[in-house]
């Protein structure tokens, strides 16, 4: 992946720009930068390496150069989006499902609230940041990092939750621009669709671990519980022990098989 393939295969999305870095920080915090001089919604930090990426809760995310997919774009979202906001990091879930499963024919899924597995391993993380200035929305960045040939896989001791790439999984090499192009047509295409029955449908279809009982940890504690799906509010929806139904709202929340 290089500036001028990057472009090649971005070519026709509704993109304000596009930049490109052998190595940054963090494409969240260039994005930001960018919005804070006034850059226009859809301008887009891709990068090969990162070497402060970041995760959800000050977590560190991995981006080893010539071996990832790291990028962040800049939404100025509409007064309808801002009512859910929430949904956003989801939104994203489904896209990079999408473009898995339909492009790659792989049998992608989400950890709710937006992590995607395949096989039950983390392929790809989403981090996506909103920024107020008091009541006022000023921006939403939002920054996708998936691990596509294996040297993007950090080692086992080193993360919370096991982990894969989409080339092993696929048995095949990947051009990252191309995976990218795809991943930004799929939102491009589910963006109308945030908060609607059809995204909630497609949201609950490729939810993963449904049946099977998790535990989920947050700030305000932990339940365990069986997957049954997502509420319209984005709650994860489990059957206790005791067999009443519960929901858990998302935020920062972790969750793992029990
Ligand atoms: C996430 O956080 O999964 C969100 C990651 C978002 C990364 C993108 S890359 C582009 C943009 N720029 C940024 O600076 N960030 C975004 P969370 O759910 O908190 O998961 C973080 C955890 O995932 C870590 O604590 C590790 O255990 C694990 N991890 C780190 N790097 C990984 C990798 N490459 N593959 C799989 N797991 C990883």
């Amino acid at each position: 992946m290089d500036e001028a393939s990057l472009q090649a295969a971005l070519a026709g999305l509704p993109l304000s720009a596009v930049y490109y870095f052998d190595t940054i920080g963090s494409t969240n915090d260039y994005v930001q930068s960018l919005a804070e001089q006034g850059a226009e919604e859809g301008a887009l930090v891709v990068a090969d390496e990162q070497t402060k990426g970041r995760g959800r809760l000050e977590r560190h995310w991995v981006t080893a150069a010539g071996a990832g997919l790291a990028f962040s774009l800049l939404l100025r979202p509409t007064q309808i989006e801002i009512r859910q906001l929430g949904l956003f990091a989801p939104l994203w879930g489904v896209a990079v499902c999408r473009a898995l499963r339909e492009h790659y024919q792989l049998n992608a899924e989400i950890k709710w609230p937006n992590d995607v597995l395949v096989n039950r391993r983390k392929v790809c993380g989403i981090l996506v940041e909103a920024h107020w200035m008091g009541t006022q929305l000023q921006d939403v960045v939002a920054g996708i990092g998936v691990n596509v040939a294996p040297s993007s896989v950090p080692p086992a001791s080193s993360l919370l939750f096991p982990a894969t790439c989409v080339e092993s999984e696929l048995g095949r090499t990947v051009e990252r621009e191309d995976l990218l192009a795809e991943i930004l047509k799929a939102f491009f295409s589910e963006r109308p669709r945030l908060g609607n029955d059809d995204f909630f449908a497609t949201w609950g279809r490729w939810l993963a671990f449904k049946g099977e009982r998790v535990r989920v940890e947050g700030a305000k504690g932990s339940q365990a519980g069986k997957v049954q799906g997502v509420s319209r509010t984005g709650s994860l929806r489990l059957q206790a022990a005791d067999g009443d139904e519960v929901e858990v709202a998302g935020g920062d929340v972790s969750l793992r098989l029990e």
